[in-house]
């Protein structure tokens, strides 16, 4: 009796010291009990990605689309410093309309937790939990990236770092075109993170368009194809994740005109650029002309459109060595889509500038600016595709679990 006492006491000691804390709902526990498929949800979408009330409309009517389907959606947060796997609804209204919650990825966790506070996880804090819970499939709008001039910034997403190291199943939409695709797919590669673009095509998707001009090094036919990859992931040990991204659905994807202009501003913004613009007056663009001079394809196509674009008499002044400032007068009756997002853009670094916004802050802060750029398009586009995702994702989940017992 002794000595079982004393073993009990020592595996006392190992499950505090291994075991993680988590705090799991009833729906999620019965599900692990049950061996029914699961699948895990972000929570920063929540706090730092949509407004409410749509936050909480849209995180419920997500769940329910994956319960339909026939698994059981967990929602993952830290709720004062508890890592909860699946929230009940109290908690989800609780936390879209929650000021000061942390947007906690790998590095924010420990504070959070250890501070008791409230964290809403982003796609590397959601991994994080999912594989603590042993949870293999993700679902979510977009993942981060490689942010525009962050091979100078190394403003890099950990969420691309963390599906290095994680071997959570992420199905997404690609990543926003604030974002720079081209180098987010190559840190992906470096990361050994598997990359598959979701049915016949292997176009990598640009979140709100179908299509982002760049592809995904493979594409996974349906479900049941990216189930047995999350499979045969697993049964070599890889220990590294795998990305489904699937394209917005044809009808909810953005206009493309209004899209590309939205684009093209983008790509536009000289290194450092900051933009002053002011609607009544005109928006100033300078497009920075690299210094190998000769313009390539693409780079001309943007400044044909882009003058396309241009009211007439428009072009003020052009110095192909050093950039061309095109001043562009807006007309006064002129509400154009294509101007509101130049504004919004403009106004949105000028103030994350003025306002000394870094970091972390950045990408919710260039959220809200292609949000207020587009009306409710983008946010509308925005449900949309979360919700498709949700469906795919329950149903990769739901094969990969036949797989798995
Ligand atoms: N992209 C979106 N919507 C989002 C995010 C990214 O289209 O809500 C959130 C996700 O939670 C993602 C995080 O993990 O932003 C990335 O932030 P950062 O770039 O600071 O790593
Ligand atoms: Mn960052």
């Amino acid at each position: 009796m002794a000595s079982l006492l004393k073993i009990s006491k020592h595996s006392l000691t190992l499950i505090r010291r291994y075991c993680t804390p988590l705090i799991y709902s009833d729906e999620v526990r019965t599900a692990k009990n049950d061996n029914k498929p699961i699948v895990a949800l972000e929570s920063t979408i929540i706090t730092h990605g949509m407004p409410y009330p749509k936050n909480l409309e849209t995180a419920m009517e997500v769940e329910d689309i994956i319960r339909k389907q026939g698994a059981v959606p967990a929602t993952i947060a830290i709720l004062k410093g508890q890592l909860t796997i699946g929230l009940t609804r109290t908690q989800l209204e609780y936390l879209a309309q929650a000021k000061d919650v942390i947007k906690a990825s790998r590095r924010d966790l420990a504070m959070v937790v250890a501070g008791k506070q409230d964290g809403a996880t982003t796609v590397a804090g959601t991994i994080i939990s999912a594989e603590l819970a042993d949870i293999p499939v993700f679902v979510t709008g977009g993942i981060g990236g490689v942010h525009r001039d962050g091979e100078k910034t190394l403003d890099v997403s950990a969420d691309l770092t963390e599906l290095g190291r994680s071997k959570t199943l992420v199905v997404c939409s690609g990543a926003k075109s604030i974002l720079d695709i081209g180098r987010t797919l190559e840190y992906l590669e470096t990361q050994g993170v598997t990359v598959c673009a979701f049915g016949e095509s292997k176009q990598f998707p640009a979140f709100y368009t179908r299509r982002s001009g760049f592809e995904a090094p493979y594409n996974v036919v349906d479900a049941e194809h990216a189930a047995s990859v999350l499979h045969a992931a697993r049964s070599l040990h890889l220990s590294s994740g795998i990305v489904v991204a699937v394209p917005v659905p044809e009808e909810s994807a953005m206009d493309g005109k209004e899209f590309e202009s939205f684009k093209l501003m983008l790509d536009m913004l000289p290194e450092n650029g900051i933009y002053a613009s002011n609607l009544s007056s005109g928006i100033v663009v300078a497009v920075p002309v690299p210094e190998e001079s000769a313009m390539d394809g693409k780079e001309f196509e943007s400044f044909k459109l882009m003058l396309d674009m241009l009211p007439e008499n428009g072009i003020y002044a052009s110095n192909l060595s050093s950039g061309i400032v095109v001043a562009v007068p807006v007309p006064e009756e002129s509400a154009m889509d294509e101007k509101k997002i130049g504004t919004a853009i403009s106004n949105a670094l000028r103030n994350a500038n003025d306002k000394g916004v870094r970091g972390k802050e950045i990408t919710p802060f260039l959220l809200a600016a292609v949000s207020a750029a587009t009306g409710g398009a983008s946010l509308n586009t925005n449900i949309a595709l979360i919700k498709n995702n949700a469906k795919v994702g329950a149903d990769i989940s739901i094969h990969y679990q036949k797989l798995r017992i």
